[in-house]
């Protein structure tokens, strides 16, 4: 695959754009064994002015389906593939105005839907540090995807561009990537069209997982200043991750293999070029479920959410006693480990259990490199497991703070440490280290050769951990890392603590908007007096805790339970949901105990 940039000379010239060059080797070649999904793009230098006519012509190409309102959610718009060309449209032009309002930053596009099934498909944006879109802009992107006709598309672009005094004739930047959904090449076109209505430049990424996109933006906006984040391509990348893990593990025994579940996704082949990369003599892995060209593998059956929901193997997994294993999502962002214990029982390692670890290991290493001015928060969501928390307050006592879902609000609230651990218990999640910490890890000297490893290690670390968001090939090598250092199995990363058992439900509803939560969304403020009756429950369980939100990804509502034993949660779990539904507009099929 390769990359293309599309820009004027004039352009060109107003701001130094520098394009991805292609490194020698050439990192998008294609690995033998996978089939290029999508054909080499064609260079097509085209540039104009941006102007409402020749937004209007192009627009006309790609209208909005009726009757239908989109939102821009948790992770931007996600919904079926064929409802979707409107929407990349109105993003390419969102993506546009954003960029010129920022000087030209560049500014991501990522086409992806995660974990949904293969028919779905979605998009969202990346700001220029490579964190989510501002939330403000969301609202933007929402009224413009709502947009009825083009005359009210020319009125709500107007309003934002007045709104933010948008100088509208600056250049704008955009870096878009896609994951191996088949209704991906259709939709880029549109996002192109669209671009290229606009007069903006643009560089195709080519096939990467999210958090690579994200990386590669951060990376072309920091370029050549004192804060750059590293070299804006694949290869890039990979070699920031492979020095930082060839450091960090450098005199210690390495482990057995780890089975990759890579969910049939863009992690496949992404993993496969980062281990030739790091050495297979550093690492082993055997990837599993690397199915990118079959029709509807893609999260079917296997992948990170797949195994953390069903808390099971993927079917067909030869995981036994002994091995390790690990699962991604479709794009690559999540990640969760698991075991099978010697009777046969299968045990999750979700991402509070990888927060329990990053924290220990890194409070452990700011200590040895006598750096411990540096403190360590971590940022849960009210998904995390209970005895997770107390394991973090009262073990290791370190700061908790509890965010509603979605990375936008973890991340934010990490920010506020000087090392932010944040994770989903879903596997989303990284460690962001503040500018004084970084400042502090890159300048401190050791007093002893111990303090002095314990430093490279640090500094190591954070070159080692995506600063922009979760990583599943990051995460999954930071796990490694420490795993090699303890030279611990799996099991004994285990009996930090024992989760609580958990459960999630769906339940469909007529409309799930008007479930309106609180206190990080662990408590319903609407429908009224829904969560009296929900605590009325839960009161009668031992360690019992329930919640319900709106899904932000699904229209349906999520009942989270817990409580001291398998049976007590899955009876709350059950009642909570069946209360949800007969009192707050359950549709179709009650929710049946199974
Ligand atoms: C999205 C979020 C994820 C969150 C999940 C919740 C991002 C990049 N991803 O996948 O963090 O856990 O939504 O889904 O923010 P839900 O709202 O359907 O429960
Ligand atoms: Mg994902």
């Amino acid at each position: 695959m390769s990359d293309i940039t599309h820009q004027s000379p004039e352009m060109a010239a107003r701001r130094p754009f520098t394009p991805f060059t292609k490194p020698s080797p050439d990192p998008f070649r294609p690995l033998p064994h996978i089939p290029l999904l999508y054909p080499p793009s064609r260079t097509i230098q085209i540039m104009s002015a941006f102007t409402f006519e020749n937004i209007v012509t192009a627009s006309a190409l790609h209208p909005k389906p009726q009757n239908i309102q989109f939102t821009y959610g948790t992770a931007g718009f996600r919904m079926k593939a064929s409802l979707l060309d409107s929407i990349m449209f109105r993003v390419g032009l969102i993506a546009v105005l954003r960029s010129k309002k920022l000087d030209g930053s560049v500014i991501g596009v990522m086409i992806t839907a995660s974990h949904n099934p293969e028919e779905d498909n979605g998009v969202k944006l990346v700001d220029p540090r490579g964190e989510m879109l501002e939330q403000s802009w969301e609202v933007y992107a929402t009224s413009l995807a709502n947009a009825p006709n083009d005359d009210a598309l020319v009125e709500t672009l107007e309003r934002i561009i007045a709104q933010n005094k948008i100088d509208v004739n600056k250049p704008s930047n955009i870096l878009y990537a896609y994951d191996t959904r088949p209704s991906g090449p259709a939709l880029v076109a549109s996002l192109e069209d669209a671009i290229k209505a606009a007069g903006s430049s643009y560089t195709n990424f080519g096939l990467k997982t999210t958090p690579q996109l994200h990386y590669g933006v951060r990376c072309l906006n920091t370029q050549g200043t004192n804060d750059a984040y590293g070299e804006p391509t694949e290869i890039g990348y990979y070699n920031k991750l492979a020095t930082a893990f060839r450091q960090i593990v450098s005199d210690k025994q390495r482990l057995s293999p780890l089975y990759v579940d890579c969910a049939n996704g863009v992690g496949a082949p992404k993993l496969r070029e980062l281990i030739e990369v790091i050495g297979e003599d550093i690492i082993s892995v055997n990837i599993v479920n690397d199915k990118i060209g079959v029709e509807g593998a893609l999260n079917h059956n296997c992948g990170a959410d797949y195994v953390k929901t069903g808390q099971r193997l993927p079917p067909g997994s030869t995981v036994t006693s002994g091995d390790r294993a690990a699962s991604f999502d479709g794009d690559a962002d999540r990640l969760v480990y698991y075991y099978v214990d010697t009777d046969g029982t299968f045990r999750l390692l979700d991402g509070d259990k990888i927060a329990g670890l990053s924290a220990m290991f890194i409070m452990d290493l700011v200590q040895a490199a006598g750096v411990d001015s540096i403190k360590v928060g971590v940022v849960q969501t009210a998904y995390a497991n209970g005895n997770s928390t107390t394991y973090l307050t009262k073990v290791l006592k370190v700061p908790v703070s509890c965010v509603s879902t979605g990375v936008k609000h973890l991340h934010h609230e990490a920010e506020k440490y000087d090392v932010g651990v944040y994770f989903e218990a879903n596997g989303h999640g990284t460690v962001l280290f503040s500018a004084e910490a970084l400042q502090t890890i890159r300048t401190a000297k050791g007093r002893t050769p111990a303090q002095t490893t314990a430093i490279a290690q640090l500094r190591a670390l954070t070159d080692l951990i995506n600063q922009t968001v979760g990583d599943a090939l990051s995460d999954m090598l930071l796990v490694e890392a420490i795993l090699t250092h303890r030279q611990w199995s799996l099991k004994e990363w285990d009996q930090a603590y024992t989760d609580l058992p958990n459960r999630l439900v769906k339940v469909v509803v007529a409309n799930r908007h008007i479930f309106k939560t609180t206190n990080a969304e662990r408590q319903l403020v609407e429908p009224a007096g829904l969560q009296a009756d929900i605590d009325a429950l839960v009161a009668k369980y031992t360690s019992g805790r329930s919640f319900v939100r709106a899904s932000g990804t699904e229209d349906a509502v999520r009942v989270y339970a817990e409580a001291a034993t398998r049976a007590e949660t899955d009876e709350l779990a059950f009642r909570v949901a069946e209360l949800v539904f007969d009192k707050a507009g359950g549709v179709g099929t009650r929710p049946a105990r199974v």
